[in-house]
């Protein structure tokens, strides 16, 4: 009776010792929008491998890809209340939330890639990642998403050639105002949906980069894809700030440094990958049109950003650190 009990006050010390180990170990769930194939997938899984590591296993991290865990807006907001730990996010659907991200949203804001890099790299980096940070967000690294173009059925070398046409855009109204400014008319909707939108004609043509034209067969239900590269957005390795913060400095560096290892991974791979999607989408039979002049898809912008500041002219600092930058 005794040997007995003394067994099972041993057993239950042993579990609560157990538990209380597994207990301190935290597995967090990350989101990604993207499918196998697509260099923030394997970015995520790397991040995943090095969070483990460079935390001796204390944060472990199960990734969710393809958008299971939901819509992007949907799953921002998640990460915000801490429903979903971590999350590879564009900044576009961002700005409705955290006004400073909607800096990056504004067409022709950055001249190429390495100037948006630059200027998130400096003050205006940090004025965005406060904010987000604030509001629940916290970016850790920020990744390349490249340049996005328009495509449809027809070649757009022009604004003219917007007209009358309707373009998914993503959820936010800069996108929405943007080709309203042409005469298209804009569908803003999930991403998850579009090819379907293509193939069916619900929508006439969208916009995107390279890797997510191909990745999602957006490339299959189109024929022309014009080089307008009208918006540089970044995206980012983005955690909920609470989380974060209730972590040790040692295990905040640990995640940071993750982090920024997987970013760096995934600007390699984006380089690589964005060409060859484009050589695949080619060789697929998409025409690429390069736009000789984009000076009038600019002039167009005006009014844009014309509504925009003068609605939210805090935000009229934040775009001057931008053009400042060189
Ligand atoms: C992709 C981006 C996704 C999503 C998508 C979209 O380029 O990586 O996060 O924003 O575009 O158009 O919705």
């Amino acid at each position: 009776m005794y040997q007995t009990l003394g067994k099972t006050l041993f057993g239950a010390v042993a579990a609560v010792t157990l538990f209380s180990s597994a207990a301190s170990a935290d597995t967090w769930r990350a989101w990604n929008i993207h499918n196998d194939g697509h260099p923030n997938t394997a970015a995520m899984d790397r991040f995943a491998e090095l969070i483990n590591d460079a935390t001796g296993g204390e944060i472990t991290m199960d990734v969710f890809h393809g958008g299971v865990l939901g819509s992007q807006p949907d799953a921002i907001e998640q990460v915000r209340i801490g429903a979903i730990e971590i999350g590879n996010f564009n900044l576009g659907p961002i700005g409705p939330m955290v006004k400073e991200a909607n800096l990056v949203s504004l067409p022709f804001i950055f001249k190429s890639v390495p100037h948006m890099f630059r200027v998130l790299e400096g003050e205006g980096g940090e004025i965005i990642a406060s904010a987000m940070g604030d509001a629940g967000i916290l970016p850790l690294a920020w990744i390349d998403a490249g340049a996005r173009s328009f495509y449809a059925q027809k070649a757009i070398n022009t604004p003219a050639d917007v007209e009358g046409l309707k373009i998914r855009v993503m959820n936010n109204d800069l996108y929405t105002a943007m080709i309203s400014a042409m005469g298209g008319n804009p569908s803003p909707m999930a991403f998850g949906e579009v090819q379907q939108a293509l193939k069916t004609g619900v929508v006439d043509g969208a916009e995107n980069n390279f890797p997510s034209f191909k990745n999602v067969g957006h490339f299959e239900v189109t024929t022309n894809y014009s080089l307008s590269e009208h918006l540089i957005i970044p995206e980012c390795i983005c955690v909920n700030t609470t989380k974060f913060n209730a972590l040790s400095a040692e295990m905040q560096a640990a995640v940071r440094g993750a982090a920024e290892e997987a970013a760096m991974f995934q600007r390699e791979l984006w380089a690589v990958q964005s060409e060859q999607a484009r050589k695949d989408v080619e060789a697929a039979g998409i025409a690429v049109n390069e736009v000789a002049d984009k000076g009038p898809f600019q002039d167009a912008m005006a009014s844009v950003y014309e509504d925009y500041l003068s609605a939210n002219p805090d935000m009229r600092a934040l775009v001057e650190i931008a053009q400042a930058t060189e």
